[in-house]
């Protein structure tokens, strides 16, 4: 069982090693710290007035900052300390204060002597007027005489430093609220060395544990810390202020571009958002108390069968699909995309070097004639998996996120992607060329479109194409079934064995099942020969 969190605070502030507390300013943050490894949470009054967007000096209310430490403290299972500023007001408020905390499990609170409404320590710090000891010493009693939780603590810190008083009103005062009950004190420095930090305690000796902040003096090796038997180290501020800069970054990148293309990589995926909300545990729950709930699966079948003998001896002992593309093979490059996107049913289709493919969790499709077959052949093997919603992709090719979104997001039931771009690999003489119903323009224009025509062939110079198909393509229910019906009658053709997926597409247009089109302009690429490596790197 995990401990109480005040036991948790405690045991830190206790400690004989050097501990450190991270600071968060929401639910996230503070998930995000626990999962970095750190004991103990900062409820920063500065990252949480700023996240807010309001000044720290009181302007969000107490109960509002109350809520913020809520949120955090229910996603979260270590401690947390909350930065009380100067508790609120007097000693009665101080009082009320604990009792609220207490009742939303944060493990401590931290109050400096200095007068409500406060000013951040690193804004005119000097000009500050501090707490009188004896008033201030008698909010640490009242907090001390209205916990009912033994183990929750308080921290009383100090700030005559910051005020510009010095190391004698620094001892005294840290003195004493020790003996007025606080479990540790917090000695605030804003020099850009540790030098006052370092006279306090060599006065101080061992009374009760010391905390520090050190954002100003950061350039301080941690070791210093350590040998000056500092109880715990506070990173005050450093997760706002890097989500801070990520943000200007990314909203600059935003505004130029007039789109949010080049900046969907560099920054985390959704599913990533869904894993730190923890939407796993909902969806157990649901499977307990939602039966019906339980959606249907989106299948995907991927060919791999082929070797890629263009690519040489690069392909003499895997086959291209598990070519690797900065240090992944490019298979996994896609079922990583798959699984990102929430599509779990999946199937390979192997044969050429079938035991490098073997990835967990795979339905796996063995073609041991792929030198002699061609691409219906394989797929004819994972015919049963053609249903209800089902991707059929090409095991070679890479694409951006956003071409799979656009894909599961386009309505009708037989969708393919197609890059107008259709001559960009001038090196390649024969691909999956298309015909559509209306050629893509770079005006808006939102009427669908449909496929014509589609042939794995030569471009003859002059010839009216439309674009490239770049190898994937989506179905639904209904979709699914003719794609089946159709395999399932040329499966009898006596060229079926030299049939590719273009034979498939050009059987479902001629039974008059319409083909729906999505544009693109580059962001993939297919990987047929030598040529297309460099260019994969980007991926
Ligand atoms: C805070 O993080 O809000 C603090 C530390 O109180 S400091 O900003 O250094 O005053
Ligand atoms: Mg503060």
């Amino acid at each position: 069982m995990v401990d109480k969190k005040t036991n948790q605070l405690k045991n830190i502030l206790q400690s004989s090693n050097l501990e450190f507390l991270m600071e968060a300013h929401n639910g996230l943050s503070a998930k995000i710290v626990e999962e970095a490894g750190f004991k103990g949470i900062w409820a920063s009054g500065l990252s949480m007035s700023a996240s807010i967007g309001v000044r720290d000096n009181n302007e969000a209310s107490w109960t509002q900052i109350l809520e913020i430490v809520e949120f955090m403290s229910d996603a979260t299972t270590i401690p947390i300390l909350i930065d009380g500023d100067t508790g609120y007001g007097n000693f009665n408020n101080m009082r009320r204060l604990v009792k609220k905390l207490e009742q939303r499990n944060i493990a401590g609170v931290c109050i400096e002597d200095k007068l409500f409404p406060k000013t951040n320590s690193f804004i005119r710090g000097d000009q500050q007027p501090l707490a009188d000891i004896e008033e201030f010493c008698g909010k640490i009693k009242a907090g001390k005489d209205s916990q009912c939780d033994d183990n929750f603590c308080i921290i009383a810190r100090v700030e005559a430093f910051i005020a510009g008083w010095g190391l004698h009103e620094t001892l005294e005062r840290a003195s004493a609220y020790y003996k007025a009950g606080a479990d540790a004190v917090l000695i605030h420095s804003k020099k850009s060395r540790p030098d006052e930090i370092i006279a306090f305690m060599k006065e101080w000796g061992n009374r009760c544990p010391v905390v520090i902040v050190p954002t100003k003096y950061y350039s301080t090796p941690t070791q210093v810390f350590k040998d000056l038997k500092i109880s715990t180290v506070i990173w005050a501020n450093h997760l706002m202020r890097s989500a801070l800069s990520a943000m200007q970054k990314t909203v600059a990148k935003i505004y130029e571009a007039q789109s949010i293309i080049e900046v969907e990589d560099t920054i985390a995926p959704i599913v990533e958002v869904f894993r730190l909300q923890n939407d796993h545990e909902l969806q157990e729950a649901e499977k307990l108390y939602l039966k019906s709930s339980e959606t249907k699966g989106i299948q995907a079948i991927i060919l791999a069968a082929s070797r890629g003998l263009e690519l040489g001896e690069l392909t003499e002992n895997i086959p291209k699909a598990m070519l690797k593309i900065n240090d992944k093979p490019l298979i996994e490059k896609m079922l990583d995309m798959f699984y990102e996107r929430g599509i779990k049913n999946i199937s390979i289709i192997r044969g050429y070097k079938k035991e490098t493919i073997n990835f967990p969790n795979i339905a796996y499709f063995d073609s041991d004639n792929y030198a002699s077959t061609d691409e219906l052949v394989s797929l004819n093997l994972a015919k049963d998996k053609i249903k209800g919603n089902c991707i059929i992709s090409y095991g070679d090719i890479l694409y951006r996120k956003h071409v799979l979104n656009d894909l599961m997001e386009e309505d009708g039931d037989i969708v393919i992607v197609v890059d107008t771009n259709a001559q960009r690999r001038t090196y390649v003489t024969r691909s999956d060329f298309v015909t559509c119903s209306r050629p893509y323009t770079k005006e808006y224009d939102e009427s669908p479109v449909f496929l014509q025509s589609i042939e794995f062939k030569e471009l003859i110079p002059g010839e009216k194409i439309d674009g490239e198909w770049i190898g994937v393509m989506k179905s639904t229910e209904i979709g699914s079934e003719a794609i089946a019906a159709s395999l399932s009658a040329l499966s009898n053709h006596p060229e079926f064995k030299n049939m590719k997926i273009t034979d498939l597409l050009s059987d479902l247009i001629a039974k008059g099942i319409k083909i729906k089109v999505i544009y693109i302009n580059g962001h993939w690429l297919d990987i047929d020969n030598l040529k297309d490596l460099p260019l994969s790197s980007k991926y």
